[in-house]
């Protein structure tokens, strides 16, 4: 691969050799050939470690390969031989790395000194851990109120950190806990306690085993979750049907080839993954879902008039839930050319799709970004749920609502702890187990921190792990407030923009990875991690850390916590960091779910915390699983002008949120550039715009300020009308800090309506050159 722009369409199918291919590449560009096969090696095994990428759960019995192409990616970013050291930053000011881009940033390699911003120089400076303890002490003890402080969590951070994370600042005396789940399945964690009673997915990896039918609404497993591929496969090929919904006709969700299959690889021969793929309009997921639960519904009068079983499962209906007169109400309301027009979608294939979900015994719902990051987000979620409900597929084997979590510890960092919005009974156990009395007002996500930080009255940020300044939307705006803080904290293992968007005083703080050995005063320690089917395991690095100045992140925080709190709180901090088992008995006698949590721990690939609605028994107000009524298919009126498209913010193959591993996405055929613009020819034709036309993005909005990205090239797609996409997080300040979710606060980043200006022409030559 050599450095042109290209656009090259993929022919292969997802996985095989290509991915094999990327993963040596990916080891060798970190100087890790050899030694990063090592480590995969112990990746998500019994005694080794849990892999840092996706929050897909490991099988009971793991093959000796039990990874994928991106992690084995995201592995060798953590094992890079590459360092960033105090003399890197001696000789690049910190304006001057913020003309870098995001690649070449991380490209330095590993943080290997806690340092600390001089002002008089525009340097990043080695400082003393205990200095920069200090420093933190210092400005969060001089706020004239505890919540100017702002503790962002990344999914990356163990229980064990997230935990004692949550206490130092509850013991601080805030509940301010922006996580960068409140830019992704917040709409489940709000959205789907009111529909059944958990705000988690209710299916184990077994049910992928004997599910019938499997529909995928708005992920991308091959590239987000691959070791899902190895299911999907399964699933495909014991006859499962598969439905994918996706504006994109994703690689992976075609057909796949698994590299572990040697049949497979030697005949380069592949599995077909889904059956039908539906090319939604982006936003149009409501109105799928009611179009389907409509068929269904029409379909069961008809059954019972003719004395056929009925394709309703009422027994369930009747028995657990509330809300189906209205819910029927509802969608004989519901029009077919509205549902036609808002899903972009023929009738007949919602009718399709309908059919194969009432012809499964057994379906799951999975679902990822393209349904939570939307206005109406949190709505789609409990359509989701709508739809599972109509068929008992709750709590039942082979059966289930599956949301595909982000971050491979995003779940646990919620169930110990991280929110913003703590019921009374966790704080009560708290303050049982501590002895303190913590706060009770709730506290930020990320965009009331946000709207803090523009306003005025955050003045201290502290972030475990994450790239916040990049992941965080509106950047004109929002980048701005960051410089205005008093203060800015990074726990971070890699150079990201974050440390460049920084604060007056400004601390970058490098932690331990999960591949590496954390040693302790009590010995070598493990972490444990929750995965997207609420199994707590065990994760136990074995690599030589990256420098011998680094702290784990639990260090790091109860370092922070000592010099501030002082004796306040009477916690023996330097016992929780000698010995994490400590740390997981507390989070044992404050959470009674973690029962027996040390010994539990033992046993390979963990336990499974228990899950209420996998029970059937419904934690909601009413006691039951609720079917809830949305008016409407949430379209937004200005979708319907001429001029506007629809704007979704995907990943490439080759990024890990902010962290890109190469400038190119080898499924969708773009190589070495991230500054495209998919959009259909229709589209294209109207705008008058040609293959390779440069244009900028302008975010429409009613606010008066002006968000744009400039110079995109404009790649013709197969796209569903009225929509378009480009990456994350470049896309980012177009989505304007009030376009979010009213009820989960998830940003709209997969729907943001813009308009394109023609920036430059392509010559003829230029034009259609691949
Ligand atoms: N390698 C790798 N793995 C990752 C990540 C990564 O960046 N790289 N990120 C991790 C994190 S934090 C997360 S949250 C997950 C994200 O994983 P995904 O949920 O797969 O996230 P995206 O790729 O942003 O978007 C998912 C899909 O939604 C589709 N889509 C866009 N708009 C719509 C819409 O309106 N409707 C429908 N039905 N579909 C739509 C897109 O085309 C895309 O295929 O993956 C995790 N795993
Ligand atoms: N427009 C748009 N915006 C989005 C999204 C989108 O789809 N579109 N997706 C949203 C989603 S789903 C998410 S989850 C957020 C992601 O937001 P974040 O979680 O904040 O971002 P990441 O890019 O995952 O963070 C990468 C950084 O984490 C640090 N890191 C890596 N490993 C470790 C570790 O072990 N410990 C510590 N302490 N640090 C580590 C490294 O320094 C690295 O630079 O972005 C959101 N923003
Ligand atoms: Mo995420």
């Amino acid at each position: 691969m050599g450095i042109a722009k290209t656009i090259r369409p993929y022919h292969s199918p997802a996985g095989g050799w290509g991915a094999l291919k990327a993963m040596g590449t990916a080891l060798a560009e970190q100087d890790i050939a050899l030694s990063g096969m090592v480590t995969l090696s112990r990746m998500n095994q019994p005694g080794g470690f849990d892999c840092p990428g996706c929050g897909w759960a490991d099988p009971k019995n793991p093959s000796p390969f039990e990874y994928c192409e991106n992690g084995g990616k995201a592995v060798a970013w953590e094992a890079t031989q590459k360092r960033c050291t105090p003399e890197f930053f001696a000789t690049h000011t910190v304006s001057g790395l913020s003309t870098w881009d995001d690649f070449d940033l991380e490209m330095v390699g590993r943080l290997t000194h806690p340092m600390r911003y001089d002002a008089a120089t525009d340097h990043y400076v080695p400082v003393s851990w205990e200095e920069a303890f200090a420093t933190t002490a210092r400005h969060l003890n001089a706020l004239p109120d505890p919540n100017m402080a702002e503790f962002y969590t990344s999914g990356r951070a163990s229980n064990e950190a997230a935990f004692l994370y949550q206490l130092f600042a509850r013991l601080h005396g805030t509940n301010n806990f922006p996580d960068c789940s409140n830019m992704c399945h917040e709409a489940t964690s709000v959205g789907l306690p009111v529909s059944i009673g958990v705000g988690k997915g209710t299916v184990l990896l077994e049910d992928f085993d004997t599910a019938d039918a499997i529909f995928i609404f708005g992920q991308n497993p091959g590239t987000n979750s691959p070791r899902m591929m190895t299911n999907l496969r399964d699933a495909s090929r014991r006859g499962a049907v598969i439905m994918s919904f996706n504006p994109f006709r994703e690689r992976a969700l075609e057909r796949f080839q698994a590299p572990q299959n040697p049949v497979e690889m030697a005949t380069l021969t592949s599995t077909p993954i889904s059956s039908r793929l539906f090319q939604v309009k982006v936003g149009g997921d409501v109105a799928v879902l009611k179009g389907m639960m409509k068929v269904m519904v029409d379909a069961d009068r008809t059954a019972r008039r003719e004395e056929r079983a009925p394709v309703l499962d009422w027994d369930f209906i009747n028995g657990h839930t509330l809300g189906i007169e209205a819910l029927i109400a509802d969608l004989d309301a519901t029009t077919w050319d509205h549902i036609e027009r808002v899903s972009g979608l023929p009738r007949a294939d919602i009718e399709a799709a309908a059919t194969a979900y009432m012809q499964a015994e057994r379906a799951i719902l999975v679902y990822g970004m393209g349904i939570t990051q939307h206005k109406h987000g949190t709505q789609n979620v409990q359509q989701i749920a709508n739809l599972a409900l109509l068929r008992g597929n709750v709590g039942r084997e082979g059966a289930g609502i599956c949301p595909v979590r982000g971050h491979s510890n995003v779940q646990g960092d919620r169930t110990v702890g991280i929110t913003e919005i703590p019921t009374d009974a966790f704080l009560d156990s708290l303050k049982a187990r501590f002895g303190f009395e913590p706060p009770r007002a709730h506290g930020h996500s990320v965009v009331t921190a946000l709207e803090a930080m523009v306003k005025g009255e955050a003045r201290v940020f502290i972030g475990l792990g994450g790239n916040f300044a990049s992941a965080i939307p509106d950047w004109v705006q929002t980048q701005d407030a960051m410089r205005r803080l008093d203060l800015t904290v990074h726990i971070s293992t890699k150079l990201n923009r974050s440390h460049l968007v920084h604060g007056r005083e400004a601390l970058i703080l490098p932690c331990l990875g999960r591949t590496e050995l954390d040693m302790q005063a009590g010995g070598v320690q493990s972490v444990t991690v929750e995965d997207s089917m609420s199994m707590v395991h065990a994760s136990t690095g074995h690599n030589p850390p990256a420098s011998a100045h680094l702290k784990s992140e639990p260090a790091i925080i109860a370092g922070m916590a000592r010099a501030t709190l002082g004796a306040r709180g009477g916690i023996d901090w330097e016992a929780l960091t000698a010995d994490y088992a400590l740390i997981r008995e507390d989070i044992e006698a404050v959470f009674p779910i973690f029962q027996g949590y040390n010994t539990r721990i033992k046993t390979p690939g963990g336990f499974h915390l228990a899950s209420t609605a996998r029970e059937r028994v419904w934690a909601t107000a009413t006691g039951k699983a609720n079917l809830l009524v949305i008016e409407g298919l949430c379209e937004d009126p200005r979708q319907r002008e001429p001029d506007t498209l629809w704007l979704t913010t995907v990943r490439s193959h080759d990024q890990y949120n902010t962290t890109l591993y190469s400038r190119s996405d080898r499924y969708r055929g773009v190589y070495n550039q991230r500054d495209v613009l998919f959009l259909n020819e229709a589209e294209m034709d109207k705008r008058g715009l040609k293959a390779d036309d440069r244009v900028d993005i302008i975010a429409v909005s009613d606010d008066g300020i002006e968000r744009a990205v400039r110079s995109f090239r404009v790649v013709p797609y197969a796209f569903p009308d009225g929509g378009c996409a480009a990456y994350y997080p470049e896309t980012n300040p177009l989505v304007p800090l009030e376009a979010h979710d009213p009820q989960s606060h998830t940003p709209a980043s997969k729907g943001v309506p813009v308009r394109l200006v023609l920036s430059s022409r392509a010559t003829p030559a230029q034009q259609g050159v691949k």
